[in-house]
Formats: structure tokens, sequence, C-alpha cells
């Protein structure tokens, strides 16, 4: 890299003088990702909600963060894949949730949490129970947090039974993003994931629940797209039991208005307690989640960043900083200060600019010279944050995808590992799961890696490279790329 590293944001980016001052553009193009859209892609009343959402914009993940509060322990169905004990399965990672919250405490977080994350931009509320039932606590937590922080983007995850009864308070809030888990649209499918809805004062089993749990998820995803608030629909693959309906569902709910669609694979394991964890149910493997994302195309817009994060979470997607905000590191009295995220916000506007423009003239470049039926490879990048290569091979606990091809460079999704270097030191067993974990991966970026790794990597078949360290990721993979192809990696010049 030729330009100065700066720190901001706990980041480490290269100051944007380093950047050519003629690269300009007017965005980014869509590509099969829909949340890989920029505003070239989509209204701009709509692109306003969505370019600081780290979970409804691709891009926006690279540079915000969102934080969950764990406020609404109580739910009104049973999922076959959830525990109680344990976080929403809708929208988090089995784990315990560290402290359930009162909203007056949630509210002291939040801001604790702004003063300290500078990237902070969406708090979410997903769990432990439903959002939307436990309306009382959601709402209040809500009203405390922008009473001082306005600017905060308000966020819930709910599975749709409760909310039609609240929608209009949803526009008074300035809530404008809702995730619905919608698993099915066929309740015979849905006896088999859901045994039981509490509903109008009475439990209900069997087909009747599904069909209840059916009708009032289509009712509040039509009641949410005609008030213009973001609806992202949030399905869970189970293998044999919804895996080839999720095809109908991602058409209906394209049909019917939903922004995005977001399918996670089942995680289940016996230690978790849950119906489907005790009875053996298995999850996808990755490629069946690919294969399925890929057999949706075409249909609603599919989210493929999600890290299925824990209902109280609190960073960048793919870290979680909640360990350093639990409430006995929250002080009692704690003000807003407003400068940090300001100061971020603002360097962010010009950053992503850039980035979209260097990602511009690389992509032009490739399209220009590699031939159009020249072979895709899949590149693993290790990053911060920042849509930058910033981060030490032996410190990445994920790695992101990317896929090129002649036409440019397209995110994939994200493979999680242990990382590999503790205390200094490597590990070697670990570096074997790394490996694992990186099957089918041409190169990996990254912004340093040692000998011995590298050494192994390669005798993997997989080559580890570092002179890219801080440049943007898709210029990066980019000129790999065109190197691959034989071709000068002339944009390799440009951060
Ligand atoms: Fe939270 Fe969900 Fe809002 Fe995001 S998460 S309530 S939309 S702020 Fe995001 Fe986490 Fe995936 Fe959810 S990565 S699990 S999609
Ligand atoms: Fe669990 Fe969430 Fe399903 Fe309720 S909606 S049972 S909390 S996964």
């Amino acid at each position: 890299m030729t330009g100065n590293v700066v720190s901001l944001g706990g980041l480490q980016v290269a100051s944007r003088d380093t950047l050519s001052k003629a690269m300009e553009s007017e965005g980014c193009s869509s590509s099969a990702c829909g949340s890989s859209d920029g505003p070239a892609d989509m209204a701009p009343e709509i692109w306003a909600k969505v370019k600081d959402h780290p979970c409804y914009s691709e891009e926006a993940h690279h540079y915000f963060a969102r934080m969950h509060v764990a406020v609404a322990p109580a739910c009104n169905i049973q999922c076959n894949y959830c525990n109680r004990k344990y976080d929403c399965a809708n929208e988090s990672r089995p784990g315990v949730v560290s402290e359930r919250l009162s909203p007056e405490a949630a509210a002291r977080k939040v801001i604790a949490v702004a003063n300290e994350v500078p990237q902070l931009s969406v708090l979410g509320i997903a769990g432990p129970g439903d959002s939307a039932y436990d309306w009382r606590k959601t709402k209040a937590t809500f009203q405390k947090v922008v009473q001082q922080l306005p600017d905060i983007k308000l966020c819930i995850s709910t599975n749709g039974l409760a909310m039609p009864d609240h929608v209009d308070e949803l526009l008074d809030m300035n809530i404008d993003h809702v995730t619905l888990t919608i698993n099915m649209i066929d309740p015979e499918i849905g006896t088999q994931i859901y045994p039981w809805i509490f509903y109008d004062h009475r439990r209900i089993t069997g087909l009747e629940a599904s069909q209840i749990l059916h009708e009032r998820q289509m009712q509040s995803l039509d009641m949410l797209v005609e008030r213009g608030i973001l609806v992202k629909v949030n399905s869970v693959m189970i293998p044999g039991i919804n895996d080839a309906h999720l095809l109908e569902v991602n058409k209906e709910v394209k049909k019917r208005g939903a922004f995005l669609h977001n399918i996670m694979p089942l995680i289940s394991a016996p230690e978790h307690g849950t119906v489907f964890g005790l009875n053996g149910q298995r999850g996808p493997t990755a490629a069946e989640l690919k294969t399925l994302q890929d057999a949706c195309s075409g249909g609603a817009n599919l989210m493929k960043h999600c890290r299925q994060c824990r209902a109280d979470a609190v960073g960048l997607l793919g870290e979680d900083r909640g360990q350093e905000f639990t409430m006995d590191q929250v002080p009692e009295e704690v003000t807003y200060d407003p400068s940090k995220r300001d100061a971020y916000k603002e360097w962010v506007a010009g950053e992503r600019e850039e980035r979209r423009a260097a990602a511009e003239e690389a992509k032009a470049e490739t399209v220009a010279t590699v031939a159009e039926d020249a072979d895709a490879l899949l590149v693993a990048v290790a990053t911060k944050g920042g849509g930058r290569i910033n981060q030490h091979f032996g410190h990445a606990t994920e790695f992101q995808i990317f896929e090129v091809d002649a036409e440019g460079v397209r995110f994939v999704t994200h493979r999680r590992c242990d990382n590999y270097c503790v205390g200094g030191y490597g590990e070697e067993d670990k570096l074997e799961l790394v490996i694992k974990t990186l099957e089918g991966i041409d190169t990996i970026l990254c912004a340093k890696i040692g000998d011995c790794p590298r050494e192994d990597l390669a005798a993997a078949g997989i080559e580890a490279i570092q002179d890219y360290a801080y440049d943007y990721i898709e210029t990066a993979v980019s000129a790999v790329y065109r190197a691959r192809m034989g071709l000068p990696a002339a944009s390799a010049e440009i951060a």
C-alpha cells in the first residue's frame, strides 16, 4: 500500500488522500445479492433508509454496527428449533443471553455503547422472545433510547403473530425496519415446525395453529409493506422439512413486497435442548444452502451476509463486543456524547464514495480485459471492517468470501473459524481446521501472515497474499484475478 494508515473507530484504514482524486462514480452496480445493491439501484428514499443499516445493505455492513438489547423474553409460539434458555433462533446463534434487561437498563446500555462504538447505527430487539408479543417492553425501550439518541435506527424481529396489532405504532415511533420470520406458506409444513401457538387467549396446536400463524404472518407483511416499512423475511432452512418449500416462500414474499429474504441454516445440536436438537434433525450443509440461494435467484432479493447474531450482540456483524458492555461495566448515569459517532459518519460518507469509485474502476478494467468465459475464483478476505484487507491471518475468526469472474467481484458469504494465532503463537491443529474451512478457496488476502501458515496453505492449494494489506477488498480481488488470468494487475496501485 502506498498511502498513510489512520485509525478511526478502531479500524486501521488508509487515509483518503491516498486515492486518486480522478475516480468519480455515480455508485456501485447491482449484483446477484440484493443487499449488495447501492444508491444507483433503488429509489433515494429507500437508499436513505438502508444505507447505514448493516443488515439491509451489504455495503453498510462493512462500516456500521448494530446492537441488540435482550428486553423481550416472552414468546407466543413454540418453534422446534428454539429453547427459551437460549437466544431466539430467529435471529441468533444458540448461546445463553448473558443478561435480560429492563427498558431502563437497556437504554443506559445503548447510550454507553454509542459513546464507545462510533459505528453504531441500529438498535435491534431480536429476542430472546418475541419483540411484538412482548411489545410493552420493546416500545418502552425504544422510547427511552430515542430521547437521547434520536438518530439511531430502530429495528425489530418478530414471528409475526402479534405484529398486526402494533403496525400503526411502528409508524408513530419511526421504526422502518422489521424482520418477519416466515418458515412456510403451507400450514401442513408448519405443523412440523410449530407445535403450538398462543393466540386470542388460548393455546392452539396442530394444523389450526399453523394456519393462524401463516395468516397473521401474511397479514403482517402486507400491512408493513403498505405503510412503507421495509420488511426483511428470515427463513430457517430445515432439510427434509421446508428446504425445497423455501423456493415458494421466496416467490410469495417477493410478490407481497418484502425488501430482502434471508435464508439461514438451521443450527441444531442436542446440547441446545431443542426438539430438533434432541431428535437429530440436522442443519443444511453450506453447499445445500448455496444451492437453495442460487435457485432463488430471480425471486426476492437475498441477504447473504447474516451472522445469525445473539439477542444481545454488540458491534459490526461478525464481531461481538457484548462482553465489553455487560451492565456491571455500564455507569449508573450516562450522558450521550455525539462527537465520535458524528466524526465517524462524516468519514464514512467520503470513504464509501471512494471505495465505490475504486471498485467501479477495477471492475471496468476486469470487464475490458478478461475473457468472458474465464473461470470464476473464490477469494477469502481477512477484514475487521471498513471494506479493507486489514486483519492478520492468525487473528481472523471469520473470512469474508468473494467470488470474482469476468463480470466483477461479488460478496458471496462468510466462513467462520477459530483464530489460528493465540497469545502470539500459531496452533497447528487450529490451522488444519482453518484450511478445512477454506475448502474451494483459491486465494486468501490478509494484512499479514507468517511463513509457516503460508506454506501449509500453499500445500493445500491456497495462496496467501499480504501485498494488498489495507487496500480496498474489491480492487485487490480484481488485481489478483487479473494476475491469475495472466494480465497486468494495474489497479493494485490504486490504494
Ligand atoms: Fe438486529 Fe435483525 Fe435488525 Fe439486524 S440482526 S433485528 S435486522 S439489527 Fe442482521 Fe443479525 Fe442476521 Fe438479524 S446479521 S441475525 S439479519
Ligand atoms: Fe423461540 Fe423466537 Fe420461535 Fe419464539 S419466535 S419460539 S423465541 S425462535
